[in-house]
């Protein structure tokens, strides 16, 4: 059996062993924490197309990684033409240029279009996720998290894996986005690391559309901060957006305390905006209140957010 670890650990660990054991180190946060996942709704999706089976393994897809790809359906196939692993955009390699690794996958519309869509892409990660996803849709601009998730091995060769994680994204297409031919959606890891394929799917949703389970979200992270007042943990804030936008501001009120973050779309059509929001730690585990506001439309809100009554207390504190 090809021993997967020698050769990862020769590749990230053996020939830069500090940088090695730094991502390492940085990995383990997002692997062992575990975020809400999106899904597919059942029952009243179809397929537009699909590549590969989300089946756990990436064994359909194309040997290594390429710098770029254009996928066809209807021409292409995954074995050929969509390789399983695609590189993030920054190199380890310092000497290396580091730059973007577009994989584009194009397409008709069948005859009947539907009123919303969605991109399902099941991820597989066995070294260092990217941070970041940018979604293109005809020209639009997406940003989504990668979240990286446990998950078990299907073979002996995953059993081999350190890092191995996974990770379900979906992405909300509105119809007036597709057009009947020649559609292009481009997906682009941003940051280090690699991501592998396990299956990629564009469903059809027929009803006006249930509301997506990626709302609004704050959770904590294992990071503090020492503060003037005591002790700072750094939260994530993710925020949903289909529109861009310049000003936003995020409002957390924990106990007390509040604290405001202004931030805008980057020039990014849609997706989910992720931003650090350090929020002092409460005397006890307190509920958190997010008060979004997204310039004048109505994102405006409160969302109470559990999974703040998770944070980190010390002990004794
Ligand atoms: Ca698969």
């Amino acid at each position: 059996m090809k021993n997967r670890l020698t050769w990862r650990m020769r590749t990230f660990l053996g020939e830069r062993p500090g940088t090695g054991l730094v991502l390492v180190l940085l990995a383990f946060p997002a692997i062992m924490h575990i975020s809400s996942q999106t899904s597919a709704a059942a029952g009243d999706e179809s397929v537009v197309w699909s590549i590969g089976r989300p089946d756990g393994s990436s064994i359909e897809f194309a040997d290594g990684q390429r710098d770029k790809i254009t996928f066809t359906i209807g021409q292409s196939t995954p074995k050929k033409d969509f390789p399983a692993r695609q590189s993030g955009s920054v190199n380890l390699d310092a000497s290396l240029p580091s730059e973007e690794k577009p994989y584009t996958v194009i397409f008709d519309l069948p005859q009947k279009a539907g009123q919303t869509y969605q991109l399902i892409v099941d991820y597989i990660f066995q070294v260092l996720a990217p941070g970041e996803i940018r979604v293109e849709v005809n020209g639009r601009k997406g940003i989504f998290p990668l979240l990286p998730q446990p998950k078990e091995e299907v073979d002996s060769d995953e059993g081999n894996v350190m890092l191995l994680a996974k990770q379900q994204l979906t992405v909300p297409i509105e119809a007036s986005w597709i057009k009947p031919k020649g559609n292009r959606i481009t997906l682009v890891p941003l940051g280090v690391g690699e991501v592998m394929y396990d299956a990629l799917s564009l469903r059809k949703r027929s009803g006006a559309g249930a509301p997506s389970k990626t709302g609004i979200r704050l959770e904590p992270t294992i990071f503090f901060r020492k503060a003037t007042n005591g002790l700072n943990e750094v939260c994530r804030l993710f925020v949903p957006f289909s529109r861009r936008f310049d000003k936003g501001s995020a409002t957390v009120t924990v106990g007390q305390e509040k604290v405001t973050k202004k931030f805008s779309s980057a020039g990014y059509d849609f997706g989910v905006r992720t931003e650090a929001v350090e929020v002092a730690v409460p005397a006890q585990p307190a509920k958190a209140t997010v008060k979004i506001t997204l310039e004048g439309r109505r994102d405006t809100g409160v969302h109470s957010c559990p999974t703040m009554e998770t944070l980190h207390l010390p002990q004794g504190s």
